[in-house]
């Protein structure tokens, strides 16, 4: 019995080792644009892209200078439709975006993975929540002359470690039992 309860709690530890945990990124820094930028937190890192030209940070967020001239530093319709793309080192969870900088025309396309999943996505006051979508790579873009936005803050959560095949828990159910089969009959025995 007790042996049962030992494989039992065996199982659960493996079952808990799939936690997942939340990285929240925040920017707020001002810097010179780039094609790329870097961040990393806790062994989780992300790169974030433009499709054409920089990535322009500033304390408001992050924008989009596409490279031409009249172009403005938000991630904008202006010109050439700016894309700002986030990927991260492992499959995530997109938990909330957070965009800064937005007026009441503004709306944005959603891509996952390169590919464009959502069109003229109303942008709120406070957080956009994406509780159901995991991938490594999502992007934000802005179509059309009134789009004009800047992201400050992004928040994932890794899928931890994979859960245990329920072919792996009904083995260690099969050992227990088996074991405490064993001992049953050693115990008749002894009688
Ligand atoms: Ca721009
Ligand atoms: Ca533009
Ligand atoms: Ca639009
Ligand atoms: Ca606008």
């Amino acid at each position: 019995m007790i042996r049962n309860m030992l494989y039992a709690a065996v199982a659960f530890m493996f079952m808990g080792a799939a936690t997942a945990e939340a990285y929240l990124f925040t920017f707020t820094t001002d810097g010179a644009g780039q094609p790329q930028l870097f961040f990393s937190q806790g062994g989780l890192d992300l790169t974030v892209d433009a499709r054409q030209g920089n990535v322009e940070p500033d304390s408001n967020g992050l924008g989009v200078d596409d490279s031409h001239n009249g172009d403005g530093n938000a991630i904008d319709g202006n010109i050439v439709d700016d894309l700002l793309s986030f990927t991260f080192s492992e499959a995530v969870r997109l938990v909330f975006v957070r965009f800064s900088s937005v007026d009441n025309n503004d709306d944005f396309d959603f891509w996952v993975n390169g590919s464009q999943v959502l069109n003229e996505v109303d942008i709120p006051n406070g957080n956009v929540w994406f509780n159901d979508t995991i991938a490594t790579t999502f992007g934000f873009e802005a179509d059309g002359n009134n789009d004009n936005f800047k992201i400050k803050k992004i928040k994932v959560e890794t899928l931890g470690s994979p859960v245990p095949e329920p072919t792996a828990i009904a083995t260690w159910g099969l050992i227990g039992l088996t074991l405490g089969g064993c001992a049953w009959l050693r115990r008749r025995r002894n009688k």
